[in-house]
């Protein structure tokens, strides 16, 4: 949109996408207002929400003037934890707050700049129609008030950022968010609707270094991120802060990603979109497993939960993930469904070369040699370790900073081994502090049988200055 003048396609973008859209969709003849119109249009004053919630659906079946008041406002806010970081938002929060309108409305918009800004600010949203999408109009210096106004003539799905030069380091610093315009038939009902914003920040320190940290250019233009964030600060979508839904539920995500230079590869672990809105536009894509999200667009995606469980929201660019905070959690709640996820069945013996596949089902006895003494478990733990969690904790035990906590010399489980023994078992997801360092991130668990678990803890007991002791089959049992 800012560059549409720049680029010259101001002039043909009439012609040729109009003729297009005239034989595909509803949108042939663009519902557009006279100044007469605009006099006569009821006048409401707009519901906006931070992320990640989203407002209600539009109600109205007419156009209406919609006035939308949003504050720039420059606050140190929390990066990650025991980092922090002097954002530049919409509403003093990454991302701004979403805006909601239906196509057709005429919107007035008051941007308003904090006194104690340093900056001056403004907003181009790509769902304006209009130079710079609203950047020339709301060109806004510290402790002032700008007013524009446009017709949200189409429908989508749309980012707006402000624009001031350097504009990518407004947009580095948090200054996006979503301005939904509603077709005028509306979106159908969903029972869930959630706004995630992805993000990507640039500081002097590397990932996870603490204190305040500053913005670093260099980076930014080698597009080097130290986080890629959803909502603005890791962990904003997990622990207390992931998203609920219930199974049987239908859960609209509206996605956007404010860059400044990363494409999103979103991915929702564990579901299928039913339906993507492609790049937030009215093309509905079907099946559909991780849909491409430009920096400076969005798109809308829609599921139904159909088992309960964790379903991870990645940027499936898989390091950003887990290594750069680009991670949120959904959790559904409701009854299991074996039908459609059975959990793990059954585990075999499996001897290649022609040799016959050995069935081991859980109540015959395992074939696999069961430990007689400690010292059998401890040695028989550490094939397991090796084989199932170095790759993470890494085969020292001494994990990698800001990913993969410890497990020599861990306090974690220090008084309680059994702590150990859930971590395998269920898995372990949230904030917890291992030796005085916050990890926040997700470990799956890892399918072994009870004596298998039982030997692998024993080892991880018994290695890199831990506690010692044994844990038992029967005592695995117990925590399943
Ligand atoms: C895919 C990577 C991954 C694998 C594989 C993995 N873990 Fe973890 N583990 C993690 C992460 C991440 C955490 C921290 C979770 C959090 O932040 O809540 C963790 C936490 C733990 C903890 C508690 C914290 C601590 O350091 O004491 C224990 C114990 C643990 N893991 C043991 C194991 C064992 C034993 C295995 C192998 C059977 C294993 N893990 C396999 C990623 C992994
Ligand atoms: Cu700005």
């Amino acid at each position: 949109m800012l560059l549409g003048t720049l680029v010259g396609c101001g002039g043909d973008k009439a012609e040729a996408p109009k003729a297009e859209k005239a034989a595909s969709s509803a949108q042939a003849d663009k519902a557009t207002l006279t100044e007469a119109d605009i006099a006569k249009l009821p006048v409401e004053e707009a519901v906006l929400t931070h992320a990640p919630e989203v407002p209600p659906a539009i109600a109205r079946d007419h156009a209406a003037k919609v006035v939308v008041k949003m504050e720039t406002v420059e606050k140190t806010m929390r990066l990650a934890d025991g980092v922090d970081y002097n954002f530049w938002t919409f509403d003093g929060q990454v991302p701004g707050r979403f805006i909601r309108v239906r196509e057709g409305d005429y919107i007035e918009f008051h941007l308003s700049n904090h006194p104690d800004s340093k900056m001056p600010h403004n907003i181009d949203l790509h769902g304006a129609t209009g130079p710079g999408g609203g950047a020339e109009g709301s060109f806004t210096a510290p402790g002032h008030t700008s007013q524009f106004s446009f017709q949200a003539l189409q429908p989508g799905l749309y980012v707006y950022h402000c624009a001031v030069a350097p504009v990518g380091m407004h947009i580095a610093n948090g200054m996006y968010g979503l301005i939904l315009v509603e077709p005028k038939e509306g979106l159908p009902k969903v029972d869930k609707e959630f706004y995630v914003m992805q993000g990507d920040f640039y500081t002097k320190g590397k990932y996870g270094e603490p204190g305040l940290q500053p913005f670093d250019m260099d980076k930014a233009i080698k597009e080097e991120a130290d986080y890629v964030v959803f909502n603005g600060s890791v962990g904003a979508l997990t622990g207390d802060n992931a998203l609920k839904a219930k199974v049987g539920e239908t859960v609209r995500l509206f996605v956007g990603n404010g860059g400044p230079n990363l494409t999103s590869s979103f991915h929702v672990i564990g579901e299928i979109f039913d339906k993507v809105y492609m790049e937030g536009g009215s093309k509905i894509n079907e099946n559909i497993q991780t849909t491409l999200v430009p920096a400076g667009g969005a798109a809308i995606t829609e599921f139904k939960l159909d088992v309960p469980g964790n379903y991870v929201l990645v940027d499936h660019a898989i390091f950003r993930a887990f290594n750069k905070g680009a991670l949120g959690i959904l959790t559904a709640e409701g009854e299991e469904n074996h039908a459609i996820y059975s959990g793990k069945q059954k585990d075999s013996v499996y001897l290649p070369e022609g040799q016959a596949t050995q069935a081991m089902p859980e109540d015959k006895a395992p074939a696999a040699p069961v430990a007689a003494n400690k010292d059998e478990r401890v040695k028989a733990g550490k094939a397991i370790y090796d084989a199932n969690c170095a790759a993470c904790h890494q085969p020292n035990g001494e994990g990698v900073p800001n990913a993969f906590p410890p497990l020599a010399g861990s306090d974690y489980f220090k008084d309680d081994k059994l702590k150990a023994v859930d971590a395998v078992v269920k898995g372990l997801s949230g904030k917890i502090t291992v030796n005085g360092k916050e990890y926040n991130s997700v470990m799956p668990a890892v399918s072994l049988n009870d004596e298998q678990v039982a030997n692998v803890v024993t080892y991880v007991l018994n290695s890199w200055g831990n506690q010692g002791g044994e844990v038992t089959p029967n005592e695995v049992k117990s925590r399943r």
